[in-house]
């Protein structure tokens, strides 16, 4: 299909509730969102980048930038049969993996509403619904976190992964696990300590949290200390799971070979697109290591392309996909997930990303649009 046209929108979404994270805490939360144009259809995708760069350089502006300047004028006019071969397209742009991931979410959208295929046909899914869980937010105190996951244990999620910080750890987390000692029960630091660093940032701090019987560890070190988690895994029995580490599949092998971790969250904005989540699924299945698919706070476009992925048999783990009433009061797409009583959520199968966006909705929460012919 030849690229008619592409269009970009910046959205602001308010959240159901704030989401504080060891890099902040935000009440509304930003992406671009990506529409491809071909033969009177569009396809559509979600650059997962927030406005700020707290979770990685990318931001909204970075996105639109790379989109705008340099990718947009190399895809326009070009046809697609396959929507991997972005890769190639795009392969001199460094980095700037959530760009790419938006426009070739598009162009999996738009190639499968033209070929009558959903995204999980086209992935290869093996599930029509795929076990979650929630992540949750720092909160304001332990106790006011242990009744903030008791609503969403209410509510039939089986899976929960609290936040933590420096500070806000072993303790937050002990009194989750003594209210909840049967939950599935994560933690995710989002890179905030250091291997032998001062004080309250020192990861030996962290060991404790060994005795309460984790899923996992998500990403204490840095994104770019590969080494370290290596050197601290050997310390826990509990596995460290990846996430801001692993922005594509070379990584994924040498942190596999270095022992860096036992499990890795996929996100396909952070490997630059469903085609790489791919190729990092195969390595981990190769090997027999757990993955499971993490979430950015979607809005229903990427919410369903997360769904077809976590649909994939090596993502063993609960994702991060929680139903659309735990983000958004009003969502752009039509379509709004919800939880099973056995704490899964379907997969959409209908053509492409197998949502229809709400334009009305969409307007609403759009702060600028941007078009290439
Ligand atoms: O580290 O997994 C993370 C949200 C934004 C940025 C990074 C992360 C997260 C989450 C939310 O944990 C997961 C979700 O979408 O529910
Ligand atoms: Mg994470």
């Amino acid at each position: 299909m030849r690229i008619e046209r592409v269009r970009l929108y910046h959205l602001r979404m308010k959240l159901q509730t704030p989401f504080e994270t060891s890099f902040g805490r935000i009440d509304s939360r930003e992406c671009v969102l990506v529409e491809a144009l071909s033969e009177g259809l569009s396809g559509y995708g979600e650059c997962p980048a927030d406005r700020d760069p707290g979770y990685s350089y990318e931001t909204c502006g970075t996105t639109w930038h790379i989109l705008s300047e340099f990718i947009m004028p190399q895809v326009i006019g070009r046809d697609f049969s396959k929507a991997e071969a972005l890769q190639q397209t795009t392969s001199f742009v460094r980095g700037h993996q959530m760009a790419k991931a938006g426009l070739e979410m598009a162009l999996w959208d738009l190639l499968g509403k033209a070929q009558r295929k959903s995204l999980q046909e086209m992935l290869g899914g093996v599930r029509s619904r795929v076990e979650v869980g929630v992540s949750v937010g720092l909160q304001e105190s332990a106790q006011a976190l242990v009744r903030r996951v008791s609503r969403y244990v209410e509510q039939g999620y089986a899976r929960v992964k609290i936040k933590i910080k420096p500070g806000r750890d072993v303790q937050d987390a002990q009194a989750v696990r003594q209210a909840f000692p049967g939950l599935r029960l994560q933690v995710d630091a989002n890179s905030a300590y250091t291997l032998n660093g001062s004080g309250a940032e020192d990861a030996s701090r962290l060991l404790p949290l060994d005795e309460l019987g984790l899923l996992l560890i998500e990403q204490p070190l840095d994104e770019d200390d590969l080494w370290d988690h290596s050197k601290l895994q050997k310390r826990l029995r509990t596995p460290l799971c990846l996430d801001e580490s692993i922005t594509t599949p070379r990584h994924a092998r040498q942190a596999l070979e270095m022992g860096a971790c036992r499990v890795i969250n996929i996100k396909a904005g952070r490997v630059g697109g469903l085609s790489q989540a791919l190729a990092i699924h195969e390595i981990c299945r190769a090997q027999g290591i757990p993955v499971w698919c993490g979430g950015m706070l979607e809005t229903g476009v990427g919410r369903a392309s997360n769904l077809a992925l976590a649909s994939l048999p090596g993502f063993t783990l609960p994702g991060d996909i929680s139903a659309t009433d735990r983000y958004y009061a009003e969502d752009i797409t039509r379509e709004r997930f919800t939880l099973n009583g056995d704490s899964t959520i379907d997969v959409p199968h209908g053509v492409g990303l197998g949502v229809e966006i709400n334009r009305e909705a969409l307007k609403k929460v759009t702060l600028a649009t941007y078009e290439a012919v």
